[in-house]
């Protein structure tokens, strides 16, 4: 990847990032101890490189990519992967959940990156690619050395995938590319990028697209109130030649990438257990140290009250991923599960945000806590990956049996 920043060019803050995770019901011994080893790393990382930077890089709408190659080194990206293809890979779906947590703790938008890449690029070669495929991508994006994006919305087709007109020409020795992705994480960096398009007999393929392919452009969505430090465009594809070895041969039809889209989502639910605990732990310590009335504000039942209910939802939410996580480990997780999860775990962290943000009173608005900036990703987490009601119309197909999509 062509690195625009250093590390330098982004203003630390020197305030310490105290965040301690609340475990009311004992998760922790669920977890081996690799997991927990795991989870602390990252959590470190993330105090020690995502913290200090990230209100300044949400601030001025950077995407900080020089990070994208620590996020390599740390393991983070496609961790299920088997180490024939990620030398950090070969872990279980829960140790893959930890991580986002941690991440996602930091920042929405740089689990953002991290999902992207692992479960929405990386996930699709290896599962519906070839051999040489496997072989030139992999390794490259799991160190971070390549950075990935997964074209699949379209700007007339978002929640309706189906209806996509990007087209995938034969031409006999190649194929042609038509079309225009939208809302796509990481495009403007990307090196190489999955995008979803329809053959000649109107059935769905993947393909994967590289920078250097003539016609292809990722110009930069601007103006975003949200995700600020993750970095988000358009794929514009113009006769775009792809190499025959360059279609992903092994899937086709919606169902290639609503695959690769339930292994991101799980991974979404976990992220969204790390803002929640941010935001309470964020609030926690706020209620302790805030005095008014001449005693601190976390001894008023009102704000207990909040606290109490914080805490109970994420202790919810734990068991729900938790379990899910066990499930995926054993290739049982199904879509609607999933839905279950991704809805419920996002639909809390907003909730838990709100309710933080106004323990925190007037300070609570400000870039010297987190909670405002969560608040404001929870908005495109809420939206993308399918939309919190389409989440709600899959969990309604599976419990009816009919579709209410259409
Ligand atoms: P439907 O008729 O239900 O299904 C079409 C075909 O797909 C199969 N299928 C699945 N296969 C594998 N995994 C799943 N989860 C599957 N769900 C469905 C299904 O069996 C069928 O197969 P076949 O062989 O019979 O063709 O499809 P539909 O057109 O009615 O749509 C269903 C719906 C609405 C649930 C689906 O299209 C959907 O999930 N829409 C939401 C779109 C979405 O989530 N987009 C996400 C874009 S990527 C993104 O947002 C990345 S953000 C990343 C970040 O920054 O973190
Ligand atoms: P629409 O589909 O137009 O939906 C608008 C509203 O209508 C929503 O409330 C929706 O729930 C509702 N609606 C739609 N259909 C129905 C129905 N049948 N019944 C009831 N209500 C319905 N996409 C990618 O492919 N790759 C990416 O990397 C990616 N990254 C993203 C990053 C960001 C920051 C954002 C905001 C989006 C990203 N997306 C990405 C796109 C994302 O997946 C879509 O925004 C999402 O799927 C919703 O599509 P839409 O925005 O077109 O909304």
């Amino acid at each position: 990847m062509n690195h625009t920043l250093t590390d330098t060019e982004i203003k630390r803050s020197t305030k310490q990032d105290m965040f301690e995770s609340p475990d009311f019901y004992g998760i922790d011994d669920l977890l081996t101890e690799e997991h927990i080893l795991i989870r602390n790393s990252v959590r470190d990382f993330v105090k020690k490189e995502v913290s200090p930077i990230i209100e300044d890089c949400a601030e001025r709408n950077i995407f900080p990519d020089y990070l994208v190659p620590e996020f390599g080194k740390l393991g983070l990206f496609g961790p299920t992967i088997p180490t024939e293809y990620n030398p950090n890979g070969g872990l279980d779906y829960i140790a893959y959940g930890l991580m986002m947590q941690e991440i996602e703790r930091g920042d929405s938008g740089m689990r953002s990156t991290v999902s992207v890449q692992g479960s929405l690029v990386m996930f699709p070669i290896y599962q519906f690619g070839s051999e040489e495929q496997k072989k030139k991508f992999l390794p490259k994006l799991a160190s971070g050395e390549y950075l990935g994006c997964f074209g699949l919305t379209e700007p007339n087709h978002g929640s309706n995938p189906g209806g996509m007109e990007t087209r995938l020409e034969d031409k006999g020795d190649y194929y042609l590319l038509n079309g225009a992705k939208m809302w796509i994480t990481n495009s403007p960096k990307a090196d190489v990028a999955v995008v979803w398009a329809k053959n000649d007999e109107g059935r769905i393929q993947g393909v994967i697209v590289e920078r250097s392919m003539e016609g292809f452009t990722t110009p930069t969505i601007h103006n975003k109130w949200s995700l600020r430090a993750s970095v988000t465009g358009e794929l514009v594809f113009n006769d775009v030649k792809i190499p025959k070895e360059n279609v992903l041969p092994n899937v086709s039809g919606l169902r290639g990438p609503l695959n690769c889209l339930d292994s991101a989502r799980y991974g979404i639910s976990w992220g969204a257990i790390g803002v929640a605990m941010d935001c309470y732990d964020t609030a926690r310590r706020y209620a302790l140290e805030r005095k008014q009335f001449g005693r601190p504000i976390g001894g008023f039942q009102l704000i207990q009250k909040k606290l109490a209910e914080m805490l109970t939802e994420i202790t919810k939410a734990q068991l729900v991923s938790w379990r899910l996580g066990v499930l995926k480990n054993e290739g049982k997780a199904t879509t609607a599960q999933i839905s279950l999860a991704k809805r419920n775990n996002i639909e809390i962290a907003m909730n838990i945000a709100r309710e933080a943000r106004q323990t925190l009173g007037g300070m609570g608005i400000t870039q010297e806590y987190s909670i405002m900036r969560h608040m404001m990703n929870l908005e495109s987490v809420v939206t993308y990956e399918g939309t919190h009601d389409i989440h709600l119309l899959i969990l309604g197909h599976d419990i009816t049996g009919i579709q209410a999509f259409r």
